[in-house]
């Protein structure tokens, strides 16, 4: 059912990569009464100021797109904030949204909590039938329970939650800190840096050979709000594109948009993570949902924006940005 444009939707965590590209699509789309709430005014991890905001805002729609997030590092070595953050936030927002007889909520997992050994390509009913990839056991326990939680609230209360499942996302508005990033937005740093500096060396995580798929977060974007407004069931359903690549023809191809020149070398002492994780993206083909974006494409765009922020002088987003503002 499409959604009334006056409709009030909030958008949890609208200065991350994720919050940022829905609030962009909302307001092309025509949604003239889109919520927002800062970090200042608003810890999304603290139930009674979550309750008290959404008594006082009263949204119809909720996209739940707040949380911690980053990169292999910063996973394996912030564990406590990965969990803490996350389960927090899930639960507040979720049981507010409750309270406040919310329309319609959308959560969203990550391609990195099905199990490591999951068959390729992975499909929804993989989730929980085996063992986690350690790298990121923390952050991914805390997003299978907002998961769950929305299951939950949906069977015991009627609640319409429903959660989507995106792969490794990109573009715009991304971190591009070097510590906490994901791989796309370090490799477009790196190779942009071995440019400036005139030294040919880029060093890659890891061997090169885990196999990654990425999604622009615009047609992420696209996709939970094609999804607010055609799905409604307890299952989650992922969003990818069900193509993946080698890292190192990631990084070979990032290198020929940003510095040809560049030559790669690869630091086997940091962690290669789980060796695949390619969506099986069938259920949301059926729903008549697909990406336009194309990698090659997609990385052109997000490093013309990269450098509108160098040129711009503003502070490019550190991990601390990731969390709800
Ligand atoms: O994107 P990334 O950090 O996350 O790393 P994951 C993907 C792969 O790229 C790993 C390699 O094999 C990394 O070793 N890689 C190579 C690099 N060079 C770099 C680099 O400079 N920076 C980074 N970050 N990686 C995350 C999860 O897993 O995926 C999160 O830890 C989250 O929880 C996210 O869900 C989507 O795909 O391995």
């Amino acid at each position: 059912m499409p959604i009334e444009r006056n409709a009030r939707v909030f958008v949890a965590g609208h200065r991350g990569l994720v919050g940022s590209a829905i609030t962009r699509k909302l307001r092309a789309e025509g949604f003239n009464n889109i919520l927002t709430a800062s970090r200042q005014e608003l810890d999304l991890r603290n139930q009674s100021e979550v309750l008290s905001w959404f008594q006082a805002n009263q949204p119809d729609y909720v996209f739940l797109v707040a949380g911690t997030v980053g990169g292999i590092l910063a996973n394996s070595t912030r564990p406590a904030e990965f969990i803490y953050d996350n389960l927090m936030i899930h639960g507040t927002v979720v049981e507010a949204a409750r309270q406040a007889n919310c329309t319609k909520l959308l959560y969203l997992g990550s391609s990195c909590i099905y199990p490591r050994e999951a068959d390729q390509p992975i499909s929804e009913d993989a989730l929980l039938a085996g063992p986690l990839e350690p790298t990121n056991e923390w952050y991914a326990i805390a997003k299978i329970a907002g998961i769950k939680l929305c299951q939950a609230y949906r069977r015991q209360y009627g609640c319409d939650f429903i959660s989507a499942m995106p792969t490794n996302l990109y573009g715009p508005g991304d971190n591009f800190d070097l510590e906490s990033s994901h791989v796309l937005p370090a490799l477009i740093r790196k190779f942009h840096d071995s440019l400036e500096a005139e030294d040919p060396e880029v060093t890659i995580w890891g061997t090169g050979t885990p196999m990654r798929e990425f999604l622009h977060v615009d047609d992420l974007a696209d996709a939970c709000l094609f999804l607010m407004e055609h799905y409604g069931g307890e299952e989650h359903i992922n969003v990818g594109t069900g193509e993946d690549l080698p890292i190192r023809e990631l990084a070979e191809l990032v290198r020929s948009i940003v510095n040809p020149a560049a030559h790669l070398v690869f630091d086997e002492s940091k962690p290669d993570g789980t060796p695949r994780k390619v969506l099986d993206v069938s259920r949301l083909s059926a729903l008549g949902w697909s990406p336009t974006h194309s990698l090659d494409d997609g990385i052109r765009s997000t490093y013309a924006w990269f450098l509108d922020q160098l040129d711009s002088d503003s502070e490019l987003r550190g991990i601390s940005d990731a969390l709800p503002s």
